[in-house]
């Protein structure tokens, strides 16, 4: 595979940026190589520099749910570029997209507009310290919400996948805000809230965890988190930046019926566009100002090119509710042959191979994996055309845009790649 291109490329990049990636986890660092750079994308397929096509399984880490360039999302963009790109005003597109947020996740009644998931975690957790006057936040190991101070503690995604156990750069007094816990583990929950309870404010969850990999709760696991943290006075907050409209139109949360108090949302919710957002109970976000005495604004925030792209795909999801089954199917069909010794974990259109026997249900489990084995797997798939998230710690993303025929060629790819 010539990559000459992309090559030449990264080296002119990491003169100029930080390891050359305007993300960290773009960067190849686990699995071996350099980042490809991208030319261009078209409903399944990416395409880089040097003209090599992809079936990409990444989706911009997990916005384009329906693809690369769907028609509906550039018709949304075109018109709304014709009106102008930013007003740093309220619009009218701007309560569209809330009522359309809403009325899919009833849980959420109250909902501001961010720029990005990160923003949208810092910012709820933030808010249930402001409502509930406590400052403690539980969170789970290999969990991730962003590259936000005080969640930057045993997270996954690329914290986990470049080893980095704590970051250099966060006061430890604001660290020491956070109890990090294993996830699945009601026990470890009950635990913290016996000896903090009273001043816990809230539970972050990603309620499907994508961040070490594709985990899922394991049966009453989120029942349970519902049931301590009401009982303790503390607020539950789903992180669903990467499952809202993922896992379910309504997100995990309709998927396995449980309301939490506060929803993160991000990714599919902005079409491909730098997009967050986060909500629930009202009488919660009537702290928020100008409502209330909790602050967090954004120049960008309801950024109408993000709200129009936004709009567009919930929009399309509602009218094609068919999708979700479509999606399952496909994802199904796409998991269902693994060899021994590797462990797939899959709910909806996530999904994830780990190189270990499993089960992997948390992060104990899912850093048994193989890691030097999947970066072997995945450059095996990327020579045959298919495009992983670079790191083992991670989701895969199956989009609307894959059709039959891609999933057998994926299929038979990795057939290969796991023989090799
Ligand atoms: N939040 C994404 C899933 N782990 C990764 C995006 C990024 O960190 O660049």
């Amino acid at each position: 595979m010539n990559i000459s291109k992309s090559e030449a490329l990264f080296r002119r990049a990491v003169e100029k940026i930080p390891g050359g990636v305007n993300s960290p986890v773009r960067a190849f660092r686990s699995v071996g190589g350099q980042p490809l750079f991208i030319a261009r994308g078209e409903g399944p397929y990416l395409y880089d520099a040097d003209g090599n096509r992809y079936i990409d399984y990444v989706g911009s880490w997990g916005p384009l749910l329906l693809g690369h360039r769907h028609p509906e999302i550039l018709a949304a963009l075109e018109r709304a570029l014709a009106i102008g790109t930013s007003f740093g005003a309220p619009t009218e597109q701007e309560i569209e997209l809330a009522e359309a947020i809403m009325e899919a996740v009833p849980s959420i009644e109250m909902v501001r507009l961010v720029n990005s998931g990160t923003e949208a975690t810092m910012s709820a957790i933030r808010v249930a310290r402001g409502f509930t006057g406590r400052d403690l936040i539980v969170k789970f190991e290999g969990c991730y919400h962003g590259h936000v101070d005080s969640l930057l503690v045993k997270a996954g995604s690329g914290m986990a996948t470049l080893g980095i156990a704590d970051t250099q750069g966060v006061p430890r007094a604001f660290a020491e805000t956070t109890l990090a816990l294993p996830y699945n583990s009601l026990a470890a929950v009950e635990a913290a809230f016996g000896a903090h309870g009273g001043r816990i404010a809230a539970v972050i969850v990603e309620p499907v965890v994508g961040n070490m990999g594709c985990v899922p709760p394991l049966p009453g696991y989120l029942a349970g988190l519902r049931a301590i943290t009401e009982r303790h006075g503390a607020l539950l907050l789903f992180d669903e930046v990467m499952t809202g409209f993922r896992v379910a139109f309504g997100g995990a949360q309709q998927r396995y019926g449980i309301r939490p108090d506060l929803t993160t949302l991000g990714k599919v919710i902005g079409g491909g566009l730098p997009v967050g957002a986060y909500g629930g109970r009202r009488d919660v976000m009537n702290k928020v100002a100008p409502a209330g005495p909790v602050y967090q604004a954004g120049t960008l925030s309801g950024n109408p090119l993000a709200v129009a792209a936004g709009l567009a795909m919930l929009r399309h999801l509602k009218a094609h509710p068919e999708v979700y089954d479509t999606l399952e199917g496909r994802a199904a069909r796409l998991c269902a042959e693994v060899p021994a010794g590797v462990t797939v974990n899959r709910v909806g259109s996530m999904f994830t191979f780990f190189f270990t026997e499993g089960p992997v249900t948390d992060w104990d489990s899912a850093k048994k994996s193989d890691t030097a084995r999947f970066g072997r797997f995945f450059r095996a798939m990327l020579e045959r055309g298919v495009y992983l998230a670079p790191s083992q710690f991670e989701a895969a993303f199956l989009g609307a845009a894959h059709s039959d025929e891609d999933i057998e060629r994926t299929i038979a790819a990795a057939r290969e790649a796991f023989a090799a």
